[in-house]
């Protein structure tokens, strides 16, 4: 028998259609999972993602081992310090002379795993991460000759190739390929937000959980309140339950904010997916037989498939066209430094102070949360770019690179000069009073702009509008603003960039 090839697989692809798989022989070749230091810590990652990761690997491998491979699984406490170092080891251990693995989702462990087969000498494989939907090489030719990638045009060829909500003449279901003005409802509280069913940890993921409270004893996250799925199974029935019972009001309220519910209608599947224990195109079908079976409304379906063949694959796609490059760019020059307070959440803005603490705790916030409320915070107080897209990459248990860079940097802080989003995410306290519910209970108030009970996020929107009027002005959307603010009464506008600096010497230490 030939000698055996040693498939490393990591810990954000867990899935039986990992290509490493593909033509793997069960009776020869070795798989390899390893939980070390290097992966755990670069950066204080929010303990509810290391459990999950964590709790999942130790699944999958059983998994595995049910399938008849052999798995070498390298748990934590046996001090692991790289996945070089386990390959390392692996490879003595196997006697293989070739290593395979699927290409991570991060830059920074692509260039890693890049220099092993010269440092090895056996040969190192590394193949294309097909679980997505739109591959590298797609991409790159859908963005040749663009200078502005717009999601929305991508976002249609994907419902094409996909054949996802289309009628019988292969036009878009319902005459129309974007309801998202159906998806822009604010939060009244108008009816009730259903309890999401628990999992209970078993056995596995209660060691784990002992474990991470020893070994990331500082970082964030309440495993109190952990109740992840971490195996396929449990992962399919968290999203059959979100068919059943929260999917009819996720466009309704895609965009709300609730104090009552850190989740409201939303998925929570990010986590699942960007893991491997949900594939997206299944989750995508899912939802459209959900709405031809009249479980929901066409806008529902088409707002959250939207989010998955659209959003997350296109992101991905600017990830990888603009990495290395992308993560240095910095738009607005913002370099203020974080406040310690995104750390604990300790911060009168009650919108704000709601968000962080949830996000630190849990590992969650929806979508409005990290764009409209933190994001919004962040870019208008100029916070650090690459502090703040660290700040992100480590609360959240869905953050991959790949995913998080892209939306953070881009999306959120506009610091790609507008790659990705037309125009920057900024808005007033207005905004986020009429999304939600949070002001009434907060000491701001959102209808004024200076003085003590003013809403911080006013006067820091027009800061932002003046300090950087020059670059909006060239933008046809943000142009009118600058006119508008340009037109108001020489006095007011200095007395509010006053109050706007006051906030700033005050409010970010
Ligand atoms: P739902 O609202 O139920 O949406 C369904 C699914 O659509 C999500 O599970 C996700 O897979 C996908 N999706 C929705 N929006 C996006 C998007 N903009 N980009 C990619 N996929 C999307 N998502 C991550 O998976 N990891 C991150 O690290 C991450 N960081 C973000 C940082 C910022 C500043 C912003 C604005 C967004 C970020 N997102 C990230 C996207 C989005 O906020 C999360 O995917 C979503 O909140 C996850 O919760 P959910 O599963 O309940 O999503
Ligand atoms: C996020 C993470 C963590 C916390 N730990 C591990 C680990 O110990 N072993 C592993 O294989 N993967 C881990 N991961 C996921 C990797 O960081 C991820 O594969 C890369 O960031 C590429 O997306
Ligand atoms: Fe947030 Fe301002 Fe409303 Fe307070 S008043 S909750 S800070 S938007």
């Amino acid at each position: 028998m030939s000698a055996p090839t040693l498939r490393l697989i990591l810990g954000d692809q867990l899935s039986l259609a990992n290509p490493v798989l593909a033509n793997a022989d069960v009776k020869r070749d070795w798989i390899l999972l390893a939980e070390v230091a290097e992966e755990a810590s670069y950066v204080p990652h929010n303990r509810h993602k290391i459990v999950l990761i964590f709790s999942a690997m130790r699944h999958f491998a059983a998994t595995l081992r049910e399938q008849g491979f052999t798995v070498i699984y390298r748990s934590f406490d046996e001090g692991v310090s790289s996945l070089y170092a386990a390959v390392e080891e692996g490879l003595k251990q196997s006697g293989a002379d070739a290593v395979l693995a699927t290409a991570p989702g991060e830059h920074r462990l692509l260039v890693d795993m890049q220099s092993w087969e010269s440092k090895l000498g056996v040969p190192v494989l590394l193949q294309e991460d097909d679980r997505f939907l739109a591959s590298r090489d797609y991409f790159e030719s859908w963005a040749s000759g663009r200078k502005q990638f717009r999601m929305e045009y991508f976002y249609r060829e994907m419902r094409r190739q996909y054949g996802v909500l289309l009628d019988e003449d292969g036009e878009p279901e319902g005459g129309k390929w974007n309801y998202d003005a159906d998806n822009r409802g604010g939060w009244r509280a108008q009816t009730t937000v259903p309890d999401r069913p628990s999992i209970a940890a078993d056995d596995i993921t209660q060691e784990v959980i002992a474990l991470v409270e020893e070994s990331f004893a500082d970082n964030p996250g309440d495993l109190s309140q952990f109740r992840l799925a971490v195996t396929r199974e449990d992962a399919q029935a968290q999203f059959d339950w979100f068919c059943a019972h929260a999917l009819d009001n996720f466009g309704n309220y895609q965009d709300a904010l609730a104090e009552e519910s850190p989740w409201m209608f939303h998925g929570l599947i990010s986590m699942y997916l960007n893991i491997g224990l949900l594939e997206p195109l299944a989750v995508c079908q899912q939802v459209e037989r959900a709405w031809r079976d009249g479980r929901c409304s066409l806008a529902a379906a088409e707002g959250f498939i939207r989010q998955i063949l659209g959003w997350r694959e296109y992101v991905r796609g600017i990830y990888w066209h603009a990495m290395p490059e992308y993560a240095q760019r910095n738009t607005f020059e913002a370099r203020h430094p974080l406040p310690p307070w995104f750390w604990t959440g300790d911060t009168d803005m009650r919108c704000l102070s709601q968000a962080l603490k949830q996000s630190l705790e849990l590992g969650y916030a929806h979508h409005i949360q990290r764009l409209m409320v933190i994001g919004n915070f962040a870019l208008l107080a100029g916070l650090d770019v690459t502090e703040v897209c660290e700040w992100y990459l480590a609360v959240y248990v869905d953050a991959f690179e790949w995913v998080e860079l892209p939306n953070t940097l881009g999306m959120a802080l506009h610091g790609d000069h507008g790659l990705m989003a037309s125009k920057p995410y900024a808005a007033s306290g207005k905004y986020i009073q009429r999304q939600g519910n949070h002001c009434k209970a907060c000491r701001y108030d959102p209808k004024q702009t200076t003085g003590d009970k003013a809403c911080p996020y006013n006067s820091l929107y027009w800061h932002f509008i003046n300090r950087h009027q020059d670059y909006l002005t060239k933008n046809a959307r943000m142009g009118l603003i600058v006119g508008g603010w340009k037109k108001r009464d020489a006095s007011d506008r200095k007395a509010i960039v006053d109050w706007g600096d006051r906030i700033l010497a005050t409010a970010l230490d």
